[in-house]
């Protein structure tokens, strides 16, 4: 704690340091030392960079960077996510974005039968017509895509945020016109 305290002043903690500026981000923010950011402490992170997110805005932004949906950013996922360029810009969503958003979740929402928040594999095959059926994926593209390739947490199951990453990592976002 007295640590972080002490560099509360200086955002980049440069001074002949070796770490990459990802790892020196993730320890000034995960307050807590618990070693995730959680919600707040992302917000306070962006907000400190100048971007200040909505209540949607950080809903999305947490389901884009926590891949695998366990609720926490890990180093890994903070890095992966602090890596691509425009990082703060692609958390902005608009309202037709955030529309689009909300329409996926509920066509998700509505194959996940026992409110778990996950699918198994045959609903999400199910869910997976109906996606091809709303025009969000398409047919002839990602007919051929594998549950267990989604499913990053390796736990038989696949939360809505493993879907958005598989979505980004395909393409999908781009075509739908969320995020870059
Ligand atoms: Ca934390
Ligand atoms: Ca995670």
């Amino acid at each position: 704690m007295d640590m972080i305290d002490s560099r509360q002043h200086t955002p980049f903690a440069f001074g002949g340091s070796t770490k990459p500026i990802s790892e020196l981000m993730f320890n000034k923010y995960d307050s807590d030392k618990n070693g995730s950011i959680s919600r707040d402490e992302l917000r306070s992170l962006c907000y400190d960079m100048g971007y200040y997110l909505s209540d949607e805005e950080l809903q999305w932004a947490l389901t884009l960077i926590d891949k695998d949906g366990n609720g926490k950013i890990d180093y890994k996922e903070f890095t992966e996510w602090w890596r691509t360029s425009s990082r703060f810009e692609h958390l902005r969503i608009n309202h037709y974005q955030s529309q689009l958003i909300c329409h996926i979740a509920e066509i998700f929402r509505s194959y996940d039968k026992h409110n778990h928040g996950v699918l198994n594999k045959k609903e999400f095959d199910k869910m997976k017509k109906d996606l091809i059926r709303h025009r969000i994926i398409d047919e002839r593209e990602h007919q051929a895509c594998q549950f267990e390739e989604i499913d990053r947490g390796h736990d038989g199951s696949i939360n809505f945020n493993e879907l958005i990453a598989w979505f980004k990592d395909v393409g999908v976002l781009d075509q739908i016109g969320i995020a870059s």
